[in-house]
């Protein structure tokens, strides 16, 4: 079992339910490498698993009924197949919950009834992805526990449905993937049109690095009408261009859509994906030839225009990078949806403490609440715990 966050679940379920779980499944929170708001468009990204980690202790319960404990808060949730199967009906955390039984259903599966118990270390709010973190989780069980013929490469669509479509938030596929097929060691290069992935080896303690995750305490709410504006403002530029996604835009035709648009502000909606696209490749390929520390410009690069073209950057979050740059960081950026959230900062390994110093101490400068560090190293996707 996974320590603590295990216990709880099981501790959770003993004192809600009076029983014993039949099983626990854990999924993991992540951070994205590179490549940001670019998974709608078509395009590539970067992310890893962390090892931060939601856990469902489950048991099959009453046929079409579900019963949802989560440490977020005191009461159970209850629904039945009716709420399931209408968008909407169950809010709040649990929404993740039913969400996922009503992809599975509409996927026509035989979903079982079932009692779970969530305990989570992954923080929500954080853009760390506490939201696909429970979906994944919840869909391992439900399909273990109902024995059903649902091989893991369709977990990501379906989790990204239920968030979509039941939840309601306008995201990609990006977080889902990688909390289902995230492995240890390795950061995820996706394809967000094929869903083709590499396993990239990304051993940062091999390099003697690590990677640095600021939580910038801002509060992040990618489902608001921020992230949803960005992806329309994408969708109409892409149709304007004549293209599927702003994927088929290609670096060497950048100058030439850009052309084509009419506002400024759409054209630095497009400059960012188009490079950042592009970005996630050159990544890639310096991360394939072991040249690590030489991602770190790339890094900064992508911040810059996720806060000078995409505008979804605030200043704790600008705070954090610049001060971990000037503290000796290779490169960093914010990570996640925007608007708060997390920053990344790739360092040595032995610098990661006066690197975590230097963004506390810039941060009080400004008057701004204490960050959160943590030094994060890539873990595996969704696991059912032995
Ligand atoms: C959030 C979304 F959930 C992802 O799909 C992705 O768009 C990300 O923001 C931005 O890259 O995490």
């Amino acid at each position: 079992m996974s320590g603590d966050v295990a216990a709880r679940a099981t501790e959770g379920f003993r004192q809600r339910y009076a029983a014993e779980p039949a099983g626990h499944w854990a999924a993991p929170g992540r951070v994205n490498l590179i490549g940001e708001h670019t998974d709608y468009n078509d395009g590539f990204v970067l992310p890893f698993a962390l090892p931060l980690r939601t856990v469902v202790a489950a048991a099959p319960g009453p046929d079409a009924r579900w019963t949802v404990w989560s440490e977020l808060d005191d009461a159970p949730v209850e629904f039945g197949a009716a709420e399931a199967d209408e968008p909407g009906r169950v809010d709040g955390w649990a929404a993740y919950v039913a969400g996922v039984v009503w992809a599975l259903r509409a996927a026509g599966l035989d979903v079982p009834g079932a009692r779970l118990a969530i305990a989570s270390d992954v923080p929500v709010g954080s853009g760390l992805s506490s939201s696909a973190a429970i979906e994944a989780a919840v869909l391992a069980a439900l399909v273990d526990l109902g024995g059903l013929d649902l091989p893991a490469d369709r977990w990501p669509r379906l989790a990204q449905r239920a968030e979509n479509e039941y939840v309601g938030a306008p995201t990609g596929i990006m977080d889902q993937s990688v909390v289902v097929r995230g492995r240890a060691g390795h950061a995820l290069f996706l394809d967000c049109r094929t869903e083709e992935v590499e396993q990239i080896p990304f051993d940062l303690d091999a390099a003697g690095l690590a990677v640095l995750v600021i939580d910038s305490r801002a509060p992040h709410r990618h489902a608001d009408g921020e992230y949803a504006a960005r992806r329309r403002s994408c969708e109409r530029a892409a149709a304007t261009l004549g293209v599927t996604a702003l994927r088929d835009v290609p670096t060497d035709g950048l100058d030439a859509a850009l052309a084509r648009l009419d506002d400024d502000e759409t054209r630095r909606r497009v400059r960012h994906v188009v490079t950042e696209n592009q970005r996630v490749l050159d990544t890639v390929a310096l991360l394939r030839a072991d040249r690590v520390r030489e991602t770190g410009p790339l890094l900064t690069a992508s911040h810059a225009s996720m806060r000078d073209d995409f505008e979804i950057t605030v200043p704790e979050i600008d705070t954090a990078v610049e001060a971990a740059l000037a503290a000796g960081a290779y490169g960093a950026r914010m990570t996640g949806g925007g608007f708060g959230g997390c920053v990344l900062a790739l360092v040595d390994a032995d610098a990661a403490e006066k690197v975590a110093a230097a963004v506390t101490t810039a941060y009080a400068d400004r008057g701004f609440t204490a960050p959160h560090t943590l030094t994060a190293l890539p873990a595996p996707g969704v696991t059912r715990l032995p």
